[in-house]
């Protein structure tokens, strides 16, 4: 294989979805404690409740409690020889209210004690500022992102993190998946409550306008964090993250290839281009055109946007999906999007494409238009695992899992070959956690089973799964060891 020798490699988490102890030592409210969970498989959505309801289940509010297991967690992660570990801080832990005077001590304590223990286990933490998180009062008070008071509550929330942990934690990603704004799954409601896109007060969740306003305000805000760093802390590395939504003209109609060149600058490159780049794409304004409204871009957006650029580009890549013009292409879903069937190409029960020669071409693809260092920070396979206990012990056979695990690892190796400047992947939820878009626990990925279902219950223990050897022997057989 051709990957170096200090190449990351490890796994990647969200607080949300990971951490628990939704409440405890003063943490406030989420957006995401407010959404129950649905069902992926026969299309039921998350639902949204503003008012909790004691008899209904919120899965992040235990999630699989990282709170409570991260040092057994963090040597399990050790074992697999990983050298990064990607996480979240959940906002509200540190700001329960998103604006509050003065931090929180026991939530920035909270997040020493897991640093401390990645770098006594050889692993450097990869933190998301923001991944699917806000305090569910910005939302109330404020709109969420809609409101432009945002970029400075976010600046005080970024910079009390950075300052604390800069000494262990060299590796900083802005906003999750901030470009999925304009996928066809974001105009759902719970997606625009995952993204923060949504309020309470006039529940506004679906126009063009918010929407550009939302994504312009956290380009600011991210601009505004990476210029404080690059000032104060020159040694530390900034990125975004965007989920690359991977498309193919489903066929050689000259009509499809350009309606996918349109699909790929509006899913993929809009966001990217702004942040890798300092500035809106020329393309930008055709868009705003056909939506009707522009974004609330203010005296000095612009000359941030242009000092703010990122010094690399990390994304998700789980699945590919097909474009066109023609009306007779069945479709399937993806990450938080949906698409038209590929006849070349196998799903899971989730039905996102499995498409491991598409993360080639979509590293080449991205390497092409920035050549500035690549991470793939998400990239993994939901599933239906069975625990079977043999001679007493029980054990998870995912080979469906490891497969899919090589073949990635296979085409990054190749992107690598082609000149892709390549320095990390970090596999999703390598530890199994709740899911983003349908808040199930039965879509699992992990290498790492926890005890933890959809109605609640579960002891919430750990076990190794065969994915967790085989990730093992690939980092191992990667180092050369
Ligand atoms: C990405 C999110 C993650 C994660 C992953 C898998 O979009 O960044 O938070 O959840 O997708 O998606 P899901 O959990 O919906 O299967």
């Amino acid at each position: 294989m051709s990957f170096p020798k200090d190449f990351l490699w490890g796994g990647a988490t969200a607080a949300n979805q990971y951490e628990g102890a939704w409440d405890v030592d003063g943490k406030g409210a989420s957006i995401d404690d407010h959404l129950r969970g649905g069902d992926g498989i026969h299309g039921i959505p998350r639902q949204v409740d503003i008012e909790f309801d004691p008899d209904a289940i919120y899965p992040s509010w235990e999630a699989t409690d990282f709170y409570h297991h991260y040092e057994e967690d963090i040597a399990l992660f050790a074992e697999m020889g990983w050298n990064v570990f990607r996480m979240s801080i959940n906002w509200s832990r540190i700001y329960p209210n998103g604006d509050d005077a003065e931090p929180l001590e026991a939530g920035l304590a909270f997040y020493d004690k897991v640093f401390d223990c990645c770098v006594g286990h050889g692993i450097q933490p990869l933190v998301t500022l923001s991944h699917y998180e806000l305090p569910y009062s910005l939302v109330e008070r404020y709109n969420g992102w809609a409101s432009r008071d945002l970029v400075d509550f976010f600046f005080t929330y970024a910079k009390t993190v950075i300052d604390r942990y800069h000494d262990r934690v060299k590796y900083w990603l802005t906003f999750n998946e901030n470009n999925l704004g304009w996928s066809d799954r974001g105009t759902m409601l719970s997606t625009s409550m995952l993204q923060g896109f949504t309020g309470r007060r006039d529940e506004i969740h679906t126009t063009p306008q918010m929407r550009l306003n939302a994504l312009h305000y956290q380009f600011v805000a991210a601009a505004k964090i990476v210029k404080y760093v690059h000032e104060n802390y020159p040694d530390l590395k900034m990125g975004n993250m965007d989920a690359f939504l991977t498309s193919y003209p489903y066929t050689c109609d000259p009509a499809d290839v350009l309606e996918n060149q349109k699909h790929m600058r509006q899913h993929n490159w809009y966001a990217s281009d702004v942040q890798v780049r300092g500035k809106y794409p020329a393309y930008a304004k055709a868009f705003w055109r056909e939506w009707g409204a522009e974004p609330d871009i203010q005296d000095g957006d612009l000359e941030l946007l242009a000092e703010g650029k990122v010094d690399f580009y990390s994304f998700s890549y789980y699945m590919s999906n097909t474009v066109t013009t023609h009306t007779d292409v069945e479709q399937t879903e993806g990450n938080m999007s949906m698409g038209g069937k590929n006849p070349y190409l196998k799903a899971s029960d989730w039905g996102w494409q499995i498409d491991p020669i598409g993360l080639r071409w979509t590293l080449n693809e991205i390497y092409d238009r920035y050549e500035i260092p690549l991470m793939v920070v998400e990239n993994g396979f939901g599933a239906l695992d069975e625990v079977v206990v043999e001679d007493g012990i029980e054990r998870i056979h995912d080979s469906y899992r490891s497969d899919y695990l090589k073949a990635h690892v296979e085409t990054m190796g190749q992107a690598i070959d082609d000149g892709v400047d390549l320095i990390g992947y970090t596999w999703w939820g390598p530890i199994d956690v709740v899911s983003a878009g349908t808040g199930e626990m039965r879509k699992r990925y992990g290498f790492i089973y926890v005890d933890k279902h959809d109605d609640g219950t579960g002891d919430l223990h750990r076990v190794r799964k065969d994915s967790f050897f085989e990730y093992q022997k690939i980092i191992s057989e990667a180092r050369g060891a």
